[in-house]
């Protein structure tokens, strides 16, 4: 019995011993799992199977080789555990070799856009109106003959109708809007006197493109209606937005002008910002540039909308954004706007 007992703790001996040898050079913790599965692992373990030998001992060898499996237990689950954590620790220093971030490296330029100089202009515009008390208001692109034409005081057979060739969604019914001018009606319709809205938007025509000319472009609508309100107050609220946006040393100046909408009704330049209203190619040596219709709001359209014309009055205007956005920036062309060439975009 007694060499049984030896051999039994010489095999334990000899387990610890390998199971130590073969963890030494082991680098991959999925190796270490099978290292732990063979030696400690529950059911078909090294140790384990050494461990069923144990009933057929006497009550006085139990102890001994009791105390001898748990002590190559504990010894093998301790250094199993060191090694787990040496492993672990290797494989968090190889990850931060590899994906180390050198802050020193100049960082990459991402490419960075801007406001289009036409989105620029109109904000520009509408602010300065917002600072005279105006809000800002959206209409709709795709508007009826009713609102476009018939509404503003221009009946179908109207020659007027011949100033803004059309382009019909449904003839005779549903069309692109033409101008801004449609707002006038809606927003009336839509709101109890005072009244002040400017209303930026696209708009279009069926006309021949050219230097100055473009089958979309922007508007900007403005219209103010109160008890009290003049040509002079017109005069006044356009001087102050032209002398904001071009310079405090421009002057306006109005020419009679007709819009069926309007009564009376002017054609307002601006001295050239080029020249200073010296004379100019810009402003083909005349010293001013046309900017804008506007007028007085015909009592038809008050009446139209329900409002009294014998207690209110009004006065509108409509401007290319185009044109303007032009003159700000000295350009001769209207095409570059919308030709989404980048190397002249970049230039604002
Ligand atoms: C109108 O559209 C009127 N609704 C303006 C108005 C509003 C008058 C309120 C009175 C009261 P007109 O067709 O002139 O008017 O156009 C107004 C402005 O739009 C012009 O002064 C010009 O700056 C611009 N414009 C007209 N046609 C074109 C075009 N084809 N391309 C670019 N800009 C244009």
């Amino acid at each position: 019995m007694i060499g049984q007992l030896e051999q039994l703790l010489g095999q334990l001996d000899e387990l610890r011993e390998r199971a130590i040898a073969e963890l030494g050079p082991i680098t991959l913790l999925s190796d270490l799992d099978e290292w732990d599965i063979r030696y400690l692992g529950r059911n078909k373990g090294e140790l384990k199977n050494l461990s069923a030998i144990m009933p057929k001992l006497s009550k006085e060898e139990r102890p001994v080789v009791g105390q001898r499996i748990n002590a190559v237990k504990s010894e093998l689950e301790r250094q199993l555990s060191a090694k787990r954590e040496n492993l672990k620790q290797q494989e968090m220093i190889a990850a931060l070799e590899q994906e180390r971030i050198d802050v020193t490296l100049p960082g990459r330029a991402l490419p960075v856009g801007h406001m289009h100089p036409i989105s620029r202009t109109i904000r520009e515009v509408t602010q300065i109106f917002e600072r005279m008390g105006f809000s800002v208001v959206q209409g709709r692109e795709v508007e009826t003959d009713y609102y476009n034409f018939q509404a503003l005081n221009v009946p179908a057979d109207h020659p007027a109708r011949d100033m803004q060739d059309t382009f019909w969604v449904n003839p005779g019914q549903i069309l692109l809007r033409t101008h801004t001018s449609p707002m006038q009606v809606r927003t009336m319709k839509e709101t109890e006197p005072p009244v002040r809205v400017v209303v930026p938007g696209k708009v279009y025509r069926n006309e021949a493109v050219d230097a100055t000319h473009e089958a979309m472009f922007h508007q900007i609508e403005g219209l103010l209606v109160d008890e009290y309100c003049t040509m002079a107050d017109l005069k006044g609220c356009l001087e102050r937005f032209a002398q904001e946006l071009f310079g405090i040393d421009t002057k306006i100046r109005f020419r009679g002008s007709y819009f069926p909408f309007t009564e009376p009704s002017a054609e307002v330049d601006v001295t050239c910002s080029s020249c200073h209203g010296e004379g100019c190619r810009v402003c083909k040596y005349s010293g001013w540039l046309e900017v804008l219709g506007a007028g007085m709001v015909h009592p038809k359209l008050l009446r139209e909308v329900g409002y009294d014309p014998t207690k209110y009055r009004g006065f509108a205007f409509g401007m290319g954004v185009e044109r303007i956005a032009m003159l700000k920036y000295g350009l001769g062309e209207i095409r570059l706007f919308s030709g989404n060439d980048l190397r002249f975009l970049r230039q604002f």
